[in-house]
């Protein structure tokens, strides 16, 4: 592999401020995910005074707070957390794609990154299996990968 110019993010959140967003829908699940995301952010260097976790009712309300907390322009970024569980709801593809599409439409107008951790699964197991079990903790992935954006976006001038 040829030698090229590369940017990458270091691994540091020392000095971000950042919100969680989190669910009471599933909190059984959710409350796991911010459990790994704080975990995660604490162990990189974060101050715990520097995290606020704001919580609401379900899915279907993360645009309009993440967007009210994007536009503050307080945070470097934002995590949402939370679990759209197929097999609990009929309107489960409302819920899941207008929280998708909202948290998106929101980082793109704002520039504020969004860890995107929230669990869409066709059954309470698979929720599980991603909530600290079997497929890892989702919320720390999405702490991790927002972490990553942050120090990505940066070096981007
Ligand atoms: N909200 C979730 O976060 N997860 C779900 O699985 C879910 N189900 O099953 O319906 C859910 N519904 C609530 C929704 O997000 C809103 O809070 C509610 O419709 C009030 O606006």
């Amino acid at each position: 592999m040829p030698h090229i110019k590369t940017i990458e993010g270091i691994l540091d959140a020392k000095g971000l401020k950042i919100a969680l967003v989190a669910s009471r829908f599933n909190d059984f699940i959710v409350d796991k995910l911010v459990g790994g995301a704080v975990d995660y952010l604490v162990r990189h260097g974060i101050s715990q005074e520097d995290l606020t976790l704001y919580k609401i009712p379900g899915a279907f309300e993360f645009p309009v707070i993440v967007k009210k907390l994007a536009m503050k322009k307080q945070y470097h970024g934002i995590v949402c957390l939370g679990a759209v569980i197929r097999g609990a709801t009929p309107h489960f593809d409302f819920v899941a794609s207008e929280a998708t599409k909202g948290i998106a439409q929101t980082s793109l107008e704002t520039g504020i990154p969004v860890g995107f951790g929230l669990l869409t699964t066709d059954t309470l197991e698979q929720a599980i299996e991603r909530a600290g079990s079997k497929a890892g903790n989702k919320g720390v992935e999405a702490a991790a990968a927002l972490l990553e954006t942050i120090r990505v976006l940066e070096q981007v001038d």
